[in-house]
């Protein structure tokens, strides 16, 4: 089924390169790099102030929360040395150890130079002062700062203790800001990042969009005979979604997410390398994992599409063909194969639901193991004294930071597959050969006079549908053209169109070779008015004079020669009235006669025709013969013709059998040859009329 071209349609056709659809897609993004560029800048402040929030909050814990100064419990060279490289961070036998980088302190922490007890540190006020000794608690005075007991300071009581804190609250309301303000950066960066990045997305696609159709409606009609109208429209819409989700949700993320984890890593690494190992060897399984997931899930999501186009296909065919139903009397078989489709659907939504139900917590599972090793980890980390509280408390935000972009991983490797399987789809489009193989002539006033002279024409190469056809239409004359279904009657007018090139013999009007006019000039001088009509949205007026500027005087004028006038007067807002979609819908004779309208208000010198077969009232009927007896004359007019009364009056009747001209000659000629023609006329007419 045609249908379910879009499911089968994700994967890649493979005729073209990566590197090659990147390349054409890059082109489109050209003119707005300037804006990308931009929008990387802002993504690389969003990456620092989200890896800066979690670093804030560990340094408050560190310097305001915990106690900061150790005493030194022993001195020997390597001490000095230490104190002779960081004299800020030692006050006599006290260290205050955020002072210090992180080897030193390893190498203090490694050398047992340090006490078990914890100091905290306070600028020496007598306020202070007069407190520890009120309550009489230990304390030292080094140089300006005054040192206290970790677990002293806690016997005061709740009034005093604040007092003594104040110094770390401030500091603390004023690492508060600094998150805060980092929060509010990211706010606005973030903002502007989505939204520079969704703007450079949309004029892409725009742009995009734009090529796509110029295209399509520069390709020749033969490239719509091979690919259906859903597809070709799913090229301009489907498909330029998914590559502006390459860029949107890919492109720009994957800059973030290395960016991002390569910042994690260095301050993991930066504040706490053996919680890092311990943490990185989750890694490779949250990537395996979320691979399989993708499989799964990407397996059960295309068996659900597959189901779902094909309960949406079968029930648009029912309500659409309900009539033949109802004549068949079929609707219990229907409601069967429903039951049937219904249930397949069914089954494929439940199949997914596993996939999900199974992989979700399996993914938040391991991220809880992840957080509890650091939890473990951690926590002996602060016990042995190599992970401060802080560090402890930065590594639980940064290990959802580093797992989320992983996780996704697959995610965007597919988004990135069916970017580049779109990506290859237009770019095959845009490829394609427009194959208008114009001439420059550009006739003053074409005379009307036709040539076909030993014409072969095939539509897909193989099959000749058209077989050495040779036959001649003076000035201003009308040509019938008749035979069964399928004969080859509208393909013939189609090459006069142009629609087609035929691929052997000539085809002449005035004596010049119709590939040596130019194709605008041509179809100026010419009208074709084909089986089916087709109304487009918008009033009968824009029906009548379509893409052309077209006075009033001729359309009325047009309107009367065809017989359009009366019906249209008879609607309720005239010339005006919205035809077609939510507008009034024409029977079939009134189109016949909006198209004969159309047709004539341009005053071609040729007519090509191709008559509708279908009934109409007789009245109608009526009118179009009249219509049709001003349409032909003063002009070259070839009619495919069903009516008698039409052949009847023709200059000369073709007769075509499988795409061969078999008889030739006026309806009186042809009757007393009694051929294939009057064979025709008997079945065609006599029995009508008997019946
Ligand atoms: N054909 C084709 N591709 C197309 C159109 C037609 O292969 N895009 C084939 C179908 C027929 C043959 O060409 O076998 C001739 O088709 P025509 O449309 O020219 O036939 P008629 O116009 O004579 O038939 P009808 O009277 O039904 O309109
Ligand atoms: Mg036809």
């Amino acid at each position: 089924m045609r249908r379910h071209f879009d499911v089968l349609e994700e994967k890649r056709i493979g005729k073209v390169k990566d590197s090659d659809i990147f390349k054409k897609l890059v082109e489109f993004a050209k003119p707005y790099w300037k804006i990308f560029l931009f929008t990387v800048f802002l993504l690389l402040g969003t990456t620092v102030f989200e890896l800066g929030m979690p670093y804030i909050m560990k340094s408050a814990i560190d310097r305001t929360l915990m106690p900061t100064a150790r005493k030194l419990t022993r001195e020997d060279e390597l001490l000095r040395s230490i104190k002779l490289k960081y004299p800020g961070a030692f006050y006599e036998d006290m260290v205050v150890l955020y002072k210090l980088p992180r080897a030193a302190k390893k190498d203090l922490e490694a050398g047992k130079y340090l006490s078990k007890t914890s100091y905290f540190v306070l600028p020496l006020k007598k306020e202070f002062t007069s407190i520890l000794k009120r309550f009489k608690l230990p304390y030292y005075e080094k140089g300006n700062l005054l040192f206290v007991e970790q677990h002293t300071i806690y016997k005061l009581p709740k009034k005093e203790l604040r007092i003594l804190r104040s110094e770390h609250y401030s500091l603390l309301v004023k690492f508060a800001f600094l998150y805060l303000l980092f929060l509010f950066l990211d706010f606005v960066f973030t903002f502007l990042q989505v939204y520079y990045l969704q703007y450079f997305g949309q004029l892409v696609m725009y742009d995009l969009r734009m090529a796509i159709f110029k295209k399509i409606m520069r390709l020749p009609i033969s490239y719509f005979d091979k690919n259906p109208t859903g597809r070709i429209v799913t090229r301009a819409t489907n498909d330029v979604n998914a590559i502006n989700e390459m860029f949107s949700a890919v492109l720009v993320y994957t800059i973030k997410d290395f960016f991002l984890l390569t910042g994690i890593l260095i301050v993991m690494f930066k504040l706490s390398p053996t919680l890092s190992w311990k943490i990185i060897l989750f890694v490779p399984f949250i990537i395996a994992l979320s691979f399989l997931f993708q499989k799964f899930a990407r397996k059960a999501y295309r068996n659900v599409r597959r189901k779902l186009s094909k309960i949406n296909a079968f029930t648009q065919e029912s309500i659409s063909q309900i009539d033949v139903v109802h004549v068949f009397y079929a609707m219990r078989k229907m409601i069967r194969r429903y039951r049937e489709i219904n249930h397949e659907l069914y089954k494929a939504n439940i199949e997914q639901m596993y996939v999900y139900a199974f992989f979700r917590p399996l993914m938040e599972m391991l991220r809880v193991v992840a957080v509890s090793a650091v939890v473990y980890f951690g926590g002996k980390g602060i016990f042995e004294n190599y992970v401060t509280f802080g560090t402890f408390v930065a590594f639980l935000s940064y290990i959802d930071m580093f797992f989320a972009p992983i996780r996704d991983l697959a995610e965007k490797y597919n988004i990135l597959q069916s970017s580049f399987a779109a990506g290859e789809r237009i770019l095959l489009l845009l490829d394609e050969n427009e194959e208008r193989r114009d001439g420059d002539l550009i006739p003053k006033q074409i005379k009307g006079k036709i040539d076909f002279e030993n014409v072969w024409f095939s539509y897909d190469g193989e099959r000749w549908v058209l077989k050495d056809i040779t036959f001649h239409v003076d000035e201003g004359k009308t040509v019938a053209i008749v035979g069964p279904t399928g004969a080859g009657k509208t393909s013939t007018i189609s090459l006069l169109a142009r629609f087609y090139d035929h691929q052997k013999g000539e085809i002449k009007i005035d004596d010049t070779r119709i590939q040596d006019y130019e194709v605008g000039s041509l179809r100026k001088n010419t009208a074709f008015v084909f089986q089916d009509v087709f109304i487009f949205k918008g009033s009968v007026r824009k029906n009548i004079a379509l893409w052309d500027e077209i006075d009033e005087k001729e359309i009325e004028e047009a309107l009367k020669l065809t017989y359009a006038k009366e019906f249209i007067d008879r609607l309720p807002n005239g010339l005006d009235t919205e035809l077609g979609e939510r507008g009034i819908t024409l029977s079939m004779g009134q189109r016949q006669l909006l198209s004969f309208a159309r047709a004539i208000v341009r005053k071609p010198r040729i007519l090509v025709l191709d008559e509708a077969t279908s009934n109409i009232d007789t009245y109608t009927e009526h009118l179009i013969e009249k219509a049709l007896s001003n349409l032909l004359s003063n002009r070259t007019s070839i009619v495919i013709a069903h009516r008698l009364s039409t052949i009847k009056n023709a200059d000369k009747i073709l007769v075509i059998l499988d795409g061969t001209l078999k008889e030739e000659g006026t309806h009186e000629e042809l009757l007393k040859k009694d051929g294939v023609y009057a064979k025709l006329y008997k079945i065609q007419f006599e029995l009508a009329r008997e019946a």
